[in-house]
């Protein structure tokens, strides 16, 4: 065994929006010692791997970011709605150097095993470069979406092209005059497809199932529209923070049959004029995605739009989805415009699926080849699950995370886990389903209030009862259960990738329902959470 080379009282694994905030919380407002460990070459998680052509949140920027950062806020010269790539990693960036945080991070550095010792009540942790650490206090950061989905396709050696997955895409790869071939029409598939379709020869999209596309709106912010914001940073945090998806607008309480047809219409509309599929979907009626008769009016609208825009009726008709709007909404501009564009062809694969490369393309099972000089897989991600499959884990008694998530991946408030020690993960099975920052913040602030309490009552760990992350599933599951989204596969429930194990990964109860969870356990002590002393 190696020696440990250094002790701190944290670290943290990934340096994304998750890690940076934990090294922020718990470096400079709790004093401690705190190294980062982040596998990338920058920091930025999945603003640093996700760096193809047409890459950006579609939440808007306003929202997408940290709400502890006012200062860097008041500074900012922003104009996009929708930050592009670039633009949230450079703000990330911008957070790491602003709070001095860089000195703590090492860059290019894989943490593969993480091991509890009962009794010098310490995570022994080694990375990629042979080097063991210790620390009392493991946090991970490693992604809801970081270990790629690549599907296997046989005769890859014979394929002349060059083959790329969006969530590691190569920096010299631009897509001027080349055919590419993109598989996947999901969120990341749609905005490579549309950016593709401006500048490559020809854009292939193999589709397996289409799925709704609202437009994101306007490009750009006003002026007078981020004076607005600034001038009410508090009160535009406070109403996200009381709202379920955290998104910044307005979610509706008005339910879609509680209006007249018409009325029903002009909501739709406007909506889809403003733009974003999860104000579509949240915005618009308060049951969308809880009532299946609610959920067809809405796609019913989408659907007239699709025909509307597309020209081709057999495209059109293949891009309407025969499923319930229930996956993760997406919002592209002019993405069904690209259809009618010559460079352009889409191929359904959800029936004939691709069954081989060939020197030149693929081929699908109807024997029909695509000759690419690129083929993207878009294919998403094996979800929070994925992102441990890489880490050895070991708690009490050795247990290692896998076996403990054999039958079902488990927590507790989506950060914590039993027999696993002042172990936290940001986020982990079972977090809030909501915009990425205001979720990871909240998961941070309280285990910050954790530790900081630990620390003044001198305990030497932080555990969860069995009991509570049991109860804490069941909390999952029920609000799951009001939803429609289990009704689909997809990676919100890891149904999507082969051999993926379906279950309940989220706590749908919204942000605000999340955050008053941990107000009720604060007022009871932390009930659910046990405090160990030393000896
Ligand atoms: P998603 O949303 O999981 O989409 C993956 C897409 O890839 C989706 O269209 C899948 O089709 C398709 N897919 C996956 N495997 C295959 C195979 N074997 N053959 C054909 N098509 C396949 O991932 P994204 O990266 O787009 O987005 C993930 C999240 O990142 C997104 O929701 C945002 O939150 C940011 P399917 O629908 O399963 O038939």
């Amino acid at each position: 065994m190696s020696t440990v080379q250094q002790r701190y009282d944290a670290i943290v694994i990934g340096a994304g929006f998750a890690g940076i905030y934990a090294l922020y919380k718990l470096h400079h407002e709790l004093g401690l010692n705190v190294r980062c460990f982040e596998k990338g070459g920058s920091v930025g998680g999945t603003w640093y791997w996700n760096r193809y052509p047409g890459a950006r949140t579609d939440t808007e920027t306003r929202v997408y970011r940290y709400s502890f950062d006012k200062e860097i806020y008041d500074g900012w010269n922003w104009r996009s709605r929708f930050a592009n790539q670039p633009e949230v990693l450079a703000y990330l960036r911008s957070i790491v150097s602003h709070y001095a945080l860089d000195p703590h991070i090492t860059l290019d550095t894989f943490v593969e095993s993480a091991r509890y010792d009962e009794a010098a009540n310490e995570w022994i942790v080694t990375t990629s470069e042979g080097d063991t650490f210790a620390c009392t206090y493991l946090l991970t950061a490693i992604g809801v979406l970081s270990k790629l989905n690549f599907p296997k396709i046989a005769g890859r050696e014979k394929f002349r092209g060059m083959v790329v997955h969006t969530g590691n895409w190569p920096d010299e790869l631009t897509l001027e005059g080349k055919r590419i071939g993109v598989i996947g029409t999901g969120s990341t598939g749609v905005q490579l497809i549309t950016a593709a379709a401006k500048t490559a020869r020809h854009v292939t999209v193999f589709q397996r199932n289409a799925q709704y596309c609202v437009p994101a709106g306007e490009d750009l912010v006003g002026e007078a529209e981020i004076a607005d914001y600034r001038n009410n940073f508090e009160q535009v945090w406070e109403g996200i923070r009381g709202t379920r998806v955290a998104c910044g607008f307005a979610e509706s309480m008005v339910p879609t049959f509680s209006v007249s047809p018409e009325e029903r219409d002009k909501v739709f509309e406007e909506n889809w004029k403003i733009g974003t599929g999860f104000r579509f979907m949240f915005g618009t009626f308060s049951d969308i995605a809880s009532s299946e008769e609610a959920n067809h009016e809405a796609t019913r609208f989408i659907e007239k739009k699709i025909r509307q825009i597309v020209k081709d009726p057999e495209t059109a008709q293949k891009l309407i989805p025969d499923q319930l709007y229930a996956k993760r909404p997406i919002s592209i501009n002019h993405y069904y415009e690209v259809y009618n564009q010559p460079n352009v062809s889409l191929v359904s694969v959800k029936n004939n699926e691709i069954v081989a490369f060939t020197e030149n393309g693929v081929r699908t099972a109807d024997g029909q080849e695509y000759e690419l000089d690129v083929l993207a897989f878009a294919t998403g991600f094996d979800t929070i699950v994925g992102s441990f499959k890489d880490v050895e884990i070991k708690g009490l008694h050795g247990v290692e995370l896998k076996q403990h998530w054999k039958d079902e991946a488990t927590s507790f408030m989506g950060i914590a886990t039993s027999n696993f020690p002042n172990f936290f993960m940001v986020p982990g099975p079972k977090s809030v389903f909501c915009n990425i920052p205001p979720g990871v913040e909240a998961q941070l602030d309280w285990i910050a209030a954790l530790i900081r309490k630990a620390r003044s009552g001198e305990a030497s760990a932080i555990r969860v009862t069995p009991e509570a992350e049991r109860e804490w599933t069941q909390i999952c599951d029920t609000y799951a259960a009001y939803t429609l989204l289990p009704k689909v596969d997809s990676w919100i429930f890891g149904a999507n990738v082969p051999g993926g194990k379906r279950q309940t990964l989220f706590y749908f109860g919204g942000l605000s329902g999340y955050r008053q969870a941990w107000s009720e356990l604060a007022k009871n002590d932390f009930k659910g959470f046990l405090f160990d002393r030393a000896g």
